[in-house]
């Protein structure tokens, strides 16, 4: 087996996610985990193998598309799109992407099931027992309690009772014990090793690997009234998208070093059952499984029916792809659980992204295109090199070594936090040395101002590569401005084992552009993101299918005609309306109410003129909480229809036939 270090393989997996869901933050922590180390690994000279994928059969997806009035395999095709097309947004660089419906997968499946049946790992009995169907597992009567609920979700579990086929788990047992006493890193962190172990030690029971209750799944070879359990169906997808069994297969280049990412709620499926069959079918058992924490939203459990969920769509939009990359990864310690704040985020784009990286970038730069014409220094300066300038040189040499132990332990925030100590002794290099002072006519000898430039464009030369795994295409404008383009075009195509400090006299010429990270005003910011929350609340169905989602009727949520009635929606008539200063999307409309008069912040302005708005009968939400936007209080909601024309968005406000009282009440 491969450690995975220099040329050696590395091949991560990410779960395959649900295709019952829209994609979440928890989807895009998982990938992106994933991509900085398989990019980390390219970088290294490893031959790297990186897959991604959708989970589509089972109940869940069943009655998820009965839901809707769908064949399963509808839902799956359309939801299968909204996931693919957030990965290339995020800048995930997988080799390949799996579906479970695909028949490559459900040939090796088959395989699979039928090797262990004839070698009598599996074998046909009757299963009685405590099901949950959200989580589509049974539970055994120990661990289900008086209430009868699932001790992993915690919802009311079902009596089921059904013909079965059923693995051999138990024969696994000591062999699992004996395998990861030998392998002490094949499970990570420390604390999920621990927790799996004691579950083993615990006993492990047969595990029933077939179900009769339901038909969206992939028959089991020779007795098609079963159908095979989605998890053992969904585990073989890691060995069925590198080929598995086929000679010359991908597999057999990259299944010695397969690694798994999953977070901390599927580690027994990763770490118990899938050894344990791997090992029944005569394969390597994974080198590592490793489990991340999971995400909370500003302080509280992420959960649809709260509204809070993140979508990764947004923030790309609204931060930028590389800023959400860096944040999830450097915010929390890769393993442990963490909180999603926006406020931290944005607090870290100015700190780490604006402040730091973009500042040192901006002053060498300036200085190289000030002092010498945009010219870099030519790198045989660094023979007289001082101390002060060697020792930065010699950090940033340990520095690769460090972060290279990090990524091998998948302690990702360190690896960034190693990083940033390069970035910050460029900036602090830059106090110490005042290039500006060595500029002035008639100081230091020129060569001075030589060796301090060519010593930060090299620090920068390293932190855009190093940089590049984590943040692609900040590391991509990064080499364009150092002016390395022309002669290595494509920064990820660099072999960090080729680096060298100083390397090369070649002519180059830095190229200043556009800012890495403008600052985020934060009064601003505040202003906007009130918005945002405020444009989510209404429609909070809309956000599901992400921006550029189609509305679909079929998947909102119904309610109570109580709920309906909790809103109070009224004939409003807009009096005046004044243009709020620096908001260029915004009204302020003052609205006649019958019994009261109004303010409304609307962000309307691009779509109507005010001439257009005033004696205008409008609809409004009265009984929304007051908002603040740009200091002004917004006191209700004006309603309005919206949609796409050629890309375009357009808006058509909710309004009432005839002439009706203001202040008439909707119902
Ligand atoms: O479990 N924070 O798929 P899935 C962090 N199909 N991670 C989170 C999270 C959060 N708040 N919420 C969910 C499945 N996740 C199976 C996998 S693999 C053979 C089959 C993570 O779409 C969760 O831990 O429900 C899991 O790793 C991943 O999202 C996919 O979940």
């Amino acid at each position: 087996m491969s450690d995975g270090k220099k040329g050696g393989g590395f091949y991560i997996t990410t779960p395959i996610y649900y295709v019952n869901d829209v994609p979440h933050i928890g989807h895009a922590y998982t990938t992106i985990a994933c991509d900085a180390l398989a990019r980390w690994h390219r970088m290294m000279g490893d031959s790297t193998r990186f897959l991604t994928g959708t989970d589509e059969h089972g109940q869940k997806i069943q009655q998820a598309a009965e839901k809707r009035g769908m064949t399963p395999i509808q839902l799956c095709d359309e939801v299968v799109v909204n996931i693919r097309r957030l990965w290339p947004l995020l800048e995930i660089s997988n080799d390949d992407f799996i579906r479970t419906t695909e028949e490559r997968h459900a040939k090796v499946v088959r395989h699979f099931f039928k090797t262990l049946l004839d070698k009598g790992d599996i074998y046909k009995g009757n299963y009685e027992g405590w099901y949950c169907l959200p989580c589509e597992a049974y539970f055994p009567d120990a661990q289900t309690g008086e209430a009868k609920t699932c001790p992993d979700c915690g919802r009311p579990l079902s009596r089921m009772s059904e013909e079965s086929y059923f693995f051999r788990l138990s024969d696994y047992q000591e062999k699992l014990i004996r395998h990861y006493e030998e392998h002490p890193d094949a499970i990570m962190p420390k604390a999920r090793y621990n927790e799996v172990m004691s579950f083993i030690r615990g006993g492990l029971q047969d595990l029933s690997v077939s179900r009769t209750t339901l038909k969206w799944g992939i028959p089991v070879p020779g007795d098609d009234r079963h159908v095979v359990y989605v998890w053992l169906d969904a585990l073989i997808n890691y060995a069925s998208a590198v080929g598995y069994p086929e000679s010359g297969g991908l597999w057999e280049t990259y299944w010695p070093d397969v690694r798994h990412m999953v977070g901390k709620d599927i580690i027994r499926f990763h770490a118990v059952i899938w050894p344990a069959i791997l090992m029944a079918m005569g394969m390597n058992p994974p080198v590592r499984v490793f489990a991340h924490g999971w995400w909370t939203v500003e302080g509280e459990k992420m959960s649809k029916s709260k509204g809070n969920v993140v979508d990764p769509f947004e923030m790309i939009e609204v931060y930028g792809a590389d800023a959400f990359r860096y944040f999830l990864l450097r915010e929390v310690p890769f393993g442990n659980d963490g909180d999603f704040s926006e406020l931290g985020m944005a607090h870290r784009v100015n700190s780490d992204l604006a402040n730091d990286l973009g500042n040192l970038l901006n002053r060498t730069l300036q200085m190289i295109e000030k002092y010498r014409g945009g010219r870099l220094p030519d790198g045989a300066c660094l023979l007289r090199a001082r101390e002060i300038d060697r020792a930065v040189a010699q950090a940033a040499r340990q520095i690769i070594d460090r972060m290279d132990r990090d990524m091998d332990d998948f302690a990702l925030d360190s690896a960034l936090k190693t990083l940033w100590t390069l970035i910050s002794s460029g900036n602090k290099y830059i106090d110490e040395t005042a290039p500006w002072k060595l500029g002035k006519p008639g100081n230091d000898p020129d060569e001075r101002l030589d060796i301090v430039l060519r010593t930060l464009w090299e620090v920068l030369r390293l932190t855009a590569i190093i940089l590049y795994p984590f943040m692609p295409a900040t590391a991509g404008r990064i080499w364009e401005q150092l002016g390395l383009k022309a002669e290595a075009p494509d920064i990820g195509a660099v072999k960090l084992p080729d680096w060298e400090w100083g390397r090369g006299n070649d002519a180059i010429d830095v190229k200043k552009g556009e800012v890495l990270f403008p600052r985020i005003d934060m009064p601003k910011w505040v202003e906007e993101k009130a918005l945002r929350d405020a444009a989510k609340k209404p429609g909070a169905e809309m956000a599901e299918s992400g921006p550029g989602g189609a509305p679909d009727a079929k998947k909102f949520s119904q309610i109570e005609i109580e709920d309906f009635k909790k809103l109070e929606i009224r004939v409003a008539r807009i009096e005046r309306v004044e243009t709020i200063e620096k908001a260029a999307k915004l009204y302020k409309l003052h609205v006649d109410l019958g019994s009261e008069k109004r303010v409304i912040v609307s962000g309307i302005r691009e779509h109507f003129k005010e001439e257009d708005l005033v004696g205008k009968k409008i609809l409004v939400l009265c009984n929304l909480k007051p908002a603040k936007f740009r200091g002004i209080e917004s006191n209700g909601m004006l309603l309005a229809a919206e949609a796409e024309d050629d890309g375009k968005e357009i808006i058509s406000l909710a309004t009432v036939s005839g002439d009706f009282p203001a202040g008439s009440l909707i119902s």
